[in-house]
């Protein structure tokens, strides 16, 4: 049993299956609405000039500020129109396979559970919150929509040739932490960035971290925290370029990747296209944020 309150070795009970299980909508209390409405609002007072237009224009045709904690059987029916894509709740971190299905399916999962009060600044496992807020706006991306499929379908075919820490990285650093170059600078589109305070603010605008224009081969050779701010970001010059590097073949990258060492955090290679260079490493800036 890990450390987290929500891994289990299989569906809980009244798990589907496919590990789904009903939102219970109706079961939510006031404190876990109103804890929805405070991080929600705290992000609006950040994001914008900060998030990429992908995301605020997700964030707006999905209509996420309605009070409270978004109701799927509300939701779904619109981002289901936009890209085909729905979301569908689950108890807490799902099997990579049954991640990885869903995802091939045009299903984006969800925990069911919002973080407690006093946990608002950080918290290990993704929330609802950390999700919806975070992952779900993309998806009304068409790009972003089709990237993330190829990215669950590649998903399985990674497990099979034993690449999935490699593609682990490519989620963590596009998905999860991604930069995106744009006509006003740089913009966020990770949802682990824009769903937290801190580093919404930290992964622009921090002169600590490496920023290091995308290239798909160092990324998936490199390294990640998941217990600190990223002492590197990667940029994508568009979210269409992103979803094109998808689109290829992974298996001759994976045969490339063969015997290459990993790449640490906080370092820089010769031929990296340094976009902002960090002032200091991890250990300089003492550690935890
Ligand atoms: N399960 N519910 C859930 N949410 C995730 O984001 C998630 C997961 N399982 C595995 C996983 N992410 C990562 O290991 C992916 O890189 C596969
Ligand atoms: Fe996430």
């Amino acid at each position: 049993m890990s450390d987290f309150e929500h891994v289990f070795d299989a569906p809980p009970p009244g798990a589907a299956a496919d590990w789904t299980i009903s939102q219970n909508w109706r079961a939510y209390t006031e404190v876990e609405h109103d804890t929805w409405d405070t991080l929600y609002e705290r992000q609006m007072k950040i994001l914008p000039g900060r998030a990429s237009d992908a995301f605020m224009n997700g964030l707006k045709a999905l209509d996420l500020n309605t009070g409270g904690i978004p109701d799927f059987a509300v939701l779904n029916p619109k981002l289901k129109a936009l890209t085909g894509w729905t979301v569908e709740c689950v108890p807490g971190l799902v099997p990579d396979d049954v991640f990885f299905d869903h995802l091939a399916n045009r299903r984006f999962v969800s925990g069911q559970f919002i973080r407690k009060p006093d946990q608002l600044d950080y918290l290990q496992e993704p929330d609802i919150f950390h999700d919806v807020f975070g992952h779900v706006p993309m998806l009304t991306d068409p790009d972003f929509a089709d990237y993330m499929q190829a990215y669950g379908k590649g998903g399985q075919r990674a497990a099979s040739l034993g690449m999935l820490p490699q593609l682990a990285r490519l989620y963590w650093y596009t998905v999860e932490f991604g930069l995106m170059e744009s006509a006003k600078g740089l913009r966020i589109y990770g949802a682990g960035i824009v769903s937290s305070a801190t580093e919404s603010v930290f992964a622009l605008e921090d002169a600590s971290p490496n920023r290091i224009g995308f290239e798909l081969e160092r990324v998936m050779r490199t390294l990640y925290r998941i217990d600190d701010f990223q002492q590197v970001y990667f940029v994508i010059p568009s979210i269409e370029a992103l979803k094109d590097v998808t689109l290829k073949d992974f298996g001759p990258v994976y045969d490339a990747l063969k015997g290459q060492p990993d790449i640490a955090v906080d370092v820089v290679l010769p031929d990296d296209r340094v976009i902002t260079r960090g002032t200091q490493s991890y250990a300089a800036r003492g550690g935890r944020f």
